[in-house]
């Protein structure tokens, strides 16, 4: 007992030199543990004689308590600081700038056909849909397209297995099936315009077996050629942005149309470098055409009563054109990066900044 004191001031100064939360409770352990220092002295008090057991007794409370009270007092400093030390680690800074959202990207195809249905439709054309799988007459014989013609030849089309009639369905390879089928259906006046998909066999550097097709039809009973020019120079001028690009109408032939027309902007092609917009040089950007009589007809339309235009354009050649896309496969890639750099943030979709 006569070290007391000793120990009192020991344990103390290890108390107040603790400097986690950790090495307080090891020196909470060594005194006042089941086998602590303190502890110990306190199962010596049975061997001493009552009269000394009651003042060693009283001592040795005083002291446990000291020191009880003081770990405790070390403890709320020690966990103080720790919260401390974790809010300022953990503290945000609400003056950082947002990190930007990640936003995917319109496909340049699917960007094109906002912009060409977003022109048409201004001008009034409304969009029509069809079947992809098609049968004989309205991918060729509704369109006038004789059956020794090479584009119903097997290398060009797609043949689907012969059905029990003995009929071939084919993949479409225009959308001017989607035009039969509205003239078959509806009185005119029609004014449409049909994007989408159209398949053909052929695969290289300039063809896809996939690829887009936009056409248009307008009929009523004095649809002239001066509409379809108007309509196609104001097409080329709006989708290529160039107020006074020149546009000409060059003589064509097609089966379904009657007269034919293919439609070229001006251009430069100095240095290779091709230039829209100016210079004494042509470029080809749609075929077009009065619809031939014998398509009216073979869609129950009166050809003495009915006339009209229509016009079709490849979608991935025009937005090459417009967007500087040297290669046709990359369309089709899902390449990423091709995709961040070629592709459009939907925002920026035309339909909207038009206010359509
Ligand atoms: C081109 C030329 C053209 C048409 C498509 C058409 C459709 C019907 C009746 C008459 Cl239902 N014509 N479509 C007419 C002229 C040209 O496309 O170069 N396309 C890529």
């Amino acid at each position: 007992m006569e070290n007391l004191d000793q120990l009192r001031s020991d344990v103390l100064q290890r108390v107040s030199e603790s400097e986690t939360l950790e090495a307080l409770d090891g020196v909470r352990v060594q005194a006042l543990g089941k086998k602590g220092e303190i502890t110990g002295l306190m199962k010596t008090l049975g061997g001493l004689d009552p009269e000394a057991r009651k003042a060693a007794g009283q001592a040795l409370n005083v002291v446990k308590q000291e020191v009880a009270d003081a770990i405790e007092q070390r403890k709320a400093v020690l966990e103080e600081a720790a919260l401390e030390a974790k809010l300022a680690e953990e503290r945000i800074d609400v003056s950082l700038p947002a990190r930007p959202a990640h936003v995917g990207r319109m496909h340049p195809i699917s960007q094109t056909m906002e912009e060409l249905v977003a022109i048409f439709g201004e001008m009034g054309f409304s969009v029509a849909q069809g079947p992809h799988i098609e049968d004989d007459f309205h991918n060729f014989t509704a369109l006038n397209i004789p059956p020794e013609h090479p584009a119903r030849q097997e290398f060009d089309t797609f043949y689907m297995n012969e059905k029990e009639d003995g009929s071939r369905p084919v993949l479409r390879t225009h959308t001017s099936p989607v035009q039969i089928r509205t003239m078959q259906n509806a009185e005119p006046p029609i004014r449409i315009i049909a994007p989408g998909r159209t398949f053909r066999a052929d695969h290289d550097a300039t063809h896809s077996p996939m690829f887009h097709q936009i056409e248009g039809l307008v009929i009523d009973t004095e649809t002239n050629m001066g509409h379809l020019k108007g309509t196609l120079i104001e097409f080329c001028r709006s989708y290529f942005g160039v107020d006074d690009l020149p546009v000409r109408f060059r003589p064509s032939f097609f089966p379904f149309t009657e007269p034919s027309a293919e439609v070229d902007i001006g251009c430069t092609r100095e240095g290779g470098q091709l230039k829209i917009g100016a210079g004494d040089d042509w470029l080809e950007i749609l075929g077009s055409g009065m619809v031939h009589p014998k398509v009216l007809e073979a869609c129950g339309i009166d050809s003495t009563k009915y006339q009209g235009f229509a016009f079709g354009m490849g979608v991935e050649r025009i937005a090459m054109l417009k967007y500087g896309i040297p290669d046709l496969r990359t369309f089709y890639e899902s390449d990423l990066r091709w995709m961040k750099h070629y592709g459009f943030v939907p925002l920026e979709m035309p339909s909207m900044v038009r206010g359509l």
